[in-house]
Formats: C-alpha cells, structure tokens, sequence
C-alpha cells in the first residue's frame, strides 16, 4: 500500500538530511518532560499514553480489506475523513477501511466503514511532500463527534510553543511494532525558522508545521501518518513525515492544515 513506499521514502530523505545538515541546531526552548514516572512503561512509546476514543471521538484509523492498520485519520463530517495523500494515492476505494470507536485494534469495538470515494489534492508530490492532504468520503455516514478544520483566520493557533495533541496506532519507536491500543501526548509547536534549521529546503512552511521538543522524546511514528494534530479545537496539521521518531533536533512534519482549508471544505462539503 502507499504507506510502505512511503517509509522507504523517510528513510532516504533522513539520509539526506544527515548528510546535508549533520550538525544541524534547534534552540533548546522546550524541555520534554520526564519519561521515568510514566505509569505504564509497556504503552511508553514516543512519549504518549493510552487514551480513548470516547475522549477523542473524531480519531479514526485506515485498515486494509483484511483488517490491518496502516495509516490514521479524522473524522470532520459525518461521512468525511481527513488523512494524508501519502496514505490514500493509488488505491482503490473497495481496498479501504475506516475504523472508528476502536480503541484496542485487536478489539471488535465500534464501526468498521467503507469509503465511497478518495480525493488525493490534485498537488500531492510524493517527492517534496507538499500537499499531503486526502479527503476519504464514507458510504454510511457515522453518528460521532467531529472535529473542525483550521482555517485562514486560524494563524493564532499555529504560534511556536502552542501545546498540540497528536494521537494515534503507529509503532512506538522507529521501525518498532505498532502499538495495539490508541495512544497520544501534547508536543510544542516549533518555529518555521527553527524547522528550516533542521530540516533545510525539505521543510515548506507554507504547506508544513513541525511539532516536537528540541530534546525529543515525544513524537508521531510509522502508521501515525494521516493522523491528526489538534490545537484550539480544531484540526491544525496531518500527519506526514519526519528524520525518524522523536529524534532530538528533528521535530515531527505535518500538513499545515489552514494552507489547505478552501480545497479540503470544497470536498468536505462535496
Ligand atoms: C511515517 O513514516 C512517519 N516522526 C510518520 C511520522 C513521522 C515520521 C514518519 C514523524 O509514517
């Protein structure tokens, strides 16, 4: 699926980055906070901890025909789900899945959708990855909560240092295994200027933000990608991509969602 190319593609580009900027600084403006009190060092992944989705009704995962989980996603309208291009390009609506109310994957909780429709934005490059967006439209529309999209009027709430949640199934460590269960942290928000600092001309600000502590530590992984970041109430970014997980100096990458905002409601509202 589009996820598999994709890891290749982190891979070269973390590759790239440490060659380009091998001793590449990011003010240290943020501590992370401790890992050693984490009550349940099993769920200990990239700094986050089980929640549920009762608590974040809009969170849903990408499944394949056969149940497995590769991507995330969020519910923005009954029957709209908000993921990454990256995620989505290629494939076929009948091949996808999405999963909502399923804390515990292993579980048979909550309602497993099929998808009517895939809108990949028409600018997605694979290569860059500017435009990393996709809108998936469901068959059945859900009875659950959704959450907003930020838009234009919403440049407040991409400030550095804003505390945003970032939620989802993927692995808890670089190449580890996937986590079971739903988990999610706070991470800040990081300055364009300091995102160019560590990731160079591969960082578009206009079409990204980057979220992280300087230290690392907390952060999105592998099966993370298309999963939200949340701030203020709202859907501020997708996640897209990173130089690994919770790498100190390289911050997670996400669509900046208020770039988008026209595109996405068009087909939200579609
Ligand atoms: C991925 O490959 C991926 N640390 C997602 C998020 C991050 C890196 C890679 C950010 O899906």
């Amino acid at each position: 699926m589009a996820e598999t190319l994709h890891r290749l593609r982190s891979l070269l580009s973390a590759a790239a980055v440490a060659l380009l900027l091998p001793l590449a600084g990011v003010s240290a403006a943020s501590a992370a906070p401790p890992v050693s009190d984490d009550p349940d060092l099993s769920t200990q992944i990239v700094g986050g901890s089980r929640v549920s989705t009762t608590t974040y009704p809009w969170v849903v995962y990408l499944a394949t025909s056969g149940g497995s989980q590769y991507c995330g996603g969020t519910l923005v309208a009954p029957n709209k789900v908000v993921t990454a291009a990256h995620c989505t390009v290629g494939d076929s609506p009948s091949a996808v899945r999405v999963v909502s109310g399923r804390d515990d994957k292993s579980s048979t909780a909550g309602t497993v959708s099929t998808v009517s429709r895939i809108w990949v934005h028409p600018s997605y490059n694979s290569n860059t990855m500017t435009s990393d967006v996709s809108v998936l439209t469901l068959s059945t529309s859900l009875n659950r909560t959704t959450l907003p999209i930020a838009t234009s009027a919403d440049s407040a709430l991409y400030a550095a240092g804003t505390t945003a949640r970032i939620l989802g199934w993927g692995t808890t460590s670089s190449g580890g295994s996937a986590s079971r269960y739903l988990l999610s942290a706070t991470v800040p928000l990081v300055s364009s200027s300091s995102c160019t600092s560590s990731y160079g001309s591969e960082y578009y600000s206009t079409h990204m933000v980057c979220a992280g502590y300087s230290s690392g530590g907390v952060d999105t992984c592998q099966g993370d990608s298309g999963g939200p970041l949340v701030a203020g109430g709202k859907l501020i970014g997708v996640t897209s991509w990173g130089y690994g997980c919770a790498s100190a100096g390289y911050p997670g990458v996400y669509s900046r969602v208020s770039n988008y905002a026209t595109t996405l409601q068009a087909q939200i509202n579609s």
